[in-house]
């Protein structure tokens, strides 16, 4: 198992849309146990597979506040089957904008259809942060962040800043 490097903002990597994944083989199962370790090192709740910079539609998921309790969740190729007309708010942060975070208005539950990591089919329905985490998620899946819901004037600030970062390290 490796932690892998993260994908980070201005990265083009994260505006692609990531291609559905065929079936589950032993180098998939690998590359999902890679995503675990380095979604726990960093640590995070969701980890889209573009992060690492793989376009595949997967993410692993641990909503879970403890680590002695840790509920690992795999999802390949979701789909949204039903959103609630209520919506919540959360403060988000993303692994690839990181130490950022903003309040982002989404629907309140969902109802998500998926594969897991057996390739078989199932069907859940969620809300609180894990419903957000799922929304955001798969967003990454088509190459949508959470600060695309931001002010124009938030997200450019945001965008430029990360702009800089990059290539001061770059010169560095
Ligand atoms: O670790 C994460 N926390 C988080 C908090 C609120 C809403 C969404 C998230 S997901 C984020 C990890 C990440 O960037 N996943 O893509
Ligand atoms: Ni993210």
């Amino acid at each position: 198992m490796s932690i892998r490097k993260l994908v980070i903002l201005p990265d083009a990597r994260l505006r692609q849309i990531s291609a559905p994944i065929p079936g589950v083989d032993k180098d998939l199962r690998r590359f999902v146990d890679d995503m675990f370790e380095t979604m726990y090192d960093a640590p995070g709740i969701g980890l889209a597979a573009i992060q690492v910079g793989e376009p595949k539609r997967l993410f692993t998921l641990d909503v879970s506040k403890r680590d002695d309790t840790r509920e690992p969740m795999v999802v390949i190729n979701p789909e949204i089957t039903w959103k609630s007309d209520e919506m919540s708010v959360y403060e988000e942060g993303c692994l690839s904008i990181p130490e950022y975070y903003e309040e982002v208005e989404r629907p309140a539950a969902i109802r998500l259809k998926y594969r897991d990591i057996d390739f078989n089919e199932r069907e859940i329905e969620a809300d609180g942060i894990l419903a957000t985490c799922i929304q955001h998620e798969l967003d990454h899946l088509n190459g949508v962040l959470f600060i695309d819901y931001l002010s124009k004037l938030k997200r450019d600030r945001v965008i430029k800043k990360f702009a800089k970062a990059a290539k001061r390290e770059d010169e560095a």
